[in-house]
């Protein structure tokens, strides 16, 4: 992905915002700063206008706000125009909006007065979770519970636990497996962070692709936004052939698009093996065996 910053200041409005009756009455000049970064990867790689946030339009929809209905404070405006900038232009992450009044009703001189405020866009994420060394299902629990504590991130929906036979390499114990949905200001290589600092706390420590592990927390979409590195890839190239994710997603973001098809047309697609993925709760061993 690449992202742009596009910074604009000075943008001056005549407004009626304020607390005062006479300022209602008379109006007076505001003026508007703006920093937003958009994502750029198709508008630069094509030199394309169309792929781009025109600056003119970002002007045009915030003197439309200042110039139209008044609020009593700056900081009403200065939300306003940062949530209204967020809903009308989809490529734009985050922005940072600064509303001046030059002319504010304060009884000293001053050099200038301002507010402002900072917006994230927040996107839709799918985490898969997985195990298969010592208690399973507690290390899971604790998983989901510190993914829910990271700043920035907002978990929504939790699966349920499902013992899933080894994919990939099968000679190894069986899995426990569940996926977690949630909204995220956060940006892919920092959840990445989290996500790996999580399984090091529960005793993750190198091994084999698709070996056994203490814990294994992965990333599998942030909106629609393509990753690849040599870290990260998104969406998770292996959801497609991976009942394991599919069946734990499908039940808590079956409508969810990944790459153009939902999660539960992914599910459809995939051959499935007998008891493959089962969910625990229709087998009580499951929780039972780890705490032997
Ligand atoms: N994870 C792997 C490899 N194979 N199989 C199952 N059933 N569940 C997993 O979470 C899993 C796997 C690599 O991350
Ligand atoms: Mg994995
Ligand atoms: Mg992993």
């Amino acid at each position: 992905m690449t992202q742009s910053i596009i910074r604009l200041e000075g943008l001056t409005v005549f407004g009626r915002h304020g607390v005062l009756p006479e300022e209602t009455r008379l109006g007076q000049k505001f003026v508007i700063d703006l920093v937003a970064t958009v994502d750029t990867e198709g508008a630069t790689r094509d030199d394309d206008y169309q792929q781009a946030v025109c600056y003119a339009a970002l002007c045009d929809r915030m003197v439309t706000l200042t110039a139209g209905e008044p609020v009593q404070l700056i900081e009403t405006l200065a939300d306003r125009i940062a949530r209204d900038l967020l809903a009308h232009f989809p490529t734009l992450a985050h922005v940072t909006v600064r509303v001046s009044k030059p002319g504010a009703p304060i009884a000293h001189p001053f050099g200038m007065v301002s507010v402002e405020t900072s917006k994230a866009r927040l996107l839709p994420v799918g985490f898969s979770l997985g195990c298969n060394m010592g208690d399973r299902a507690s290390a899971l629990n604790l998983a989901v519970t510190w993914l829910g504590l990271i700043p920035g991130l907002t978990l929504e929906a939790v699966s349920g636990l499902y013992r899933t036979a080894p994919w990939g390499v099968v000679e190894q114990p069986d899995f426990y497996n569940l996926c977690a949905t949630g909204r995220t200001s956060l940006d892919p290589m920092t959840l990445l962070r989290h996500c790996k600092e999580i399984e090091t706390r529960l005793g993750r420590v190198p091994s084999v692709r698709w070996g056994q592990r203490a814990m294994d927390v992965d990333l599998l979409y942030l909106g629609t936004q393509e990753v690849k590195n040599t870290v990260l890839s998104l969406p998770h190239p292996g959801i497609a052939q991976r009942a394991f994710v599919l069946v734990p997603l499908a039940e808590i973001a079956s409508e969810q698009k990944i790459s153009g098809l939902s999660v539960s047309d992914m599910l459809d697609r995939l051959p499935r093996e007998a008891n493959d993925v089962v969910p625990c709760a229709e087998d009580p061993s499951c929780i039972a065996e780890d705490q032997k």
